[in-house]
């Protein structure tokens, strides 16, 4: 698969990040965003702004609101006249406002739009120290990613798997680089065609690309790439559709099955370059997902807690209740004899 078959969406600032990566690579993108400043420091080639946007401030209501408030039309144009591969994968973070906000809608729309084409994602979820909100948006974007139907492949990327962002950007598209060029690897060993990839990368379902050097390339490692990599770990529920497998030395497949569970197919090939591996068809990492909600909810609880018990210390140090002295009893009208009377002695 090549650069006539796959082009790119890229969404807010994660999404531009990496969608220069790809775009560097000479991939056509198209990088949106509610930020100007966001689209000239990366100096997208096909930028869109949203019409008088200012940026969405991890608010992913407002974003909602831009792309719907008589936006959409324009957006679906620009698309329309620049992506015109048979794959389409949206770059997004889950966690910011304007790509988290607008980027589960957008798919859900180009899937609709454009039956005959293969609409995916490719979403970064926040690291476990970023904010409440960051946190909070990624479960909420989650969520409305698992209610679309006819996504072609996810890839869901950790930003709690390494530091340097910029490394995890640039790890994600070489591995994605690599696994499109399999089918251009010949050898007469077996080889890894345009279809078995395509069929492979439509599977529905996360995905998870571990690669390693030739030098590197061993079961055991092939093993700790894909649990330890950039992605967001897999669901253990043996739940998976197809192994892709071009290896540069003796992997052993049933190792990642017993992991992994069974798939549907597998497409091996040699490689002399490397070892490249994706396993796709995965269900959602529910696991991580349910890790992140409990965080939000039990964080929230407590800031209402917090915030209740707030109120009542303060109305409590606010009651500064000082003695008052009793009414004045009421005082009976007497007439001056009744007074006169209790001077003079009878
Ligand atoms: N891996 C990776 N993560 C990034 C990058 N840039 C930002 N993030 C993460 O993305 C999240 C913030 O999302 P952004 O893409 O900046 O937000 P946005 O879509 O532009 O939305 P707003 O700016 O809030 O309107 C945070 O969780 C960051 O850690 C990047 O280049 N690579
Ligand atoms: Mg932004």
């Amino acid at each position: 698969m090549n650069r006539n078959d796959v082009s790119f969406l890229a969404i807010g600032q994660c999404g531009g990040n990496i969608g220069k990566l790809f775009e560097s690579a000479g991939f056509n993108v198209v990088c949106i965003n509610t930020s100007i400043e966001d689209l000239e420091t990366i100096k997208a080639k096909q930028p869109y702004h949203i019409t008088g946007a200012e940026g969405s401030a991890k608010d992913r209501n407002i974003s909602k609101r831009l792309i719907t408030n008589g936006e959409w039309s324009k957006i679906n144009q620009f698309i329309d006249d620049k992506l015109k591969t048979p794959f389409v994968y949206v770059i997004f973070s889950a966690a910011g406002g304007t790509g988290s906000g607008a980027s589960p809608m957008l798919i859900d729309n180009l899937i609709g739009t454009y039956p005959d084409k293969n609409i995916g994602a490719i979403v970064v979820l926040p690291s476990q120290n970023e904010s409440l909100q960051a946190q909070a948006n990624a479960v909420e974007a989650m969520r409305e990613m698992q209610n679309i139907d006819g996504i072609c492949s996810v890839f869901a990327i950790d930003n709690s798997k390494a530091e340097d962002k910029k490394l995890i950007n640039e790890t994600f598209v070489n591995d994605f680089i690599s696994l499109l060029g399999l089918p251009d690897v010949k050898n007469i060993d077996g080889v890894i065609d345009n279809a078995d990839l395509k069929r492979s990368l439509t599977a529905g379902g996360y995905g998870i690309i571990g690669r390693l050097t030739k030098e590197q390339s061993s079961t055991e490692r092939m093993l700790s790439a894909l649990s330890g990599g950039i992605y967001v770990p897999a669901e253990k529920d043996e739940l998976i559709e197809y192994v892709v497998l071009s290896a540069s030395a003796s992997i052993d497949l049933q190792k990642i099955k017993e992991q992994y569970g069974e798939p549907l197919a597998t497409f091996q090939s040699v490689n002399p370059d490397e070892t490249v591996c994706l396993l796709s068809g995965l269900s959602a990492p529910q696991a991580r997902l349910n890790g992140i909600a409990n965080y939000v909810k039990s964080a929230n609880e407590k800031r209402q807690m917090l915030r209740a018990k707030k109120k009542v210390d303060a109305l409590e140090s606010l009651n500064v209740a000082i003695d008052v002295p009793e009414q004045k009893r009421e005082i009976k009208k007497r007439t001056a004899e009744d007074i006169w009377a209790k001077y003079l002695r009878k």
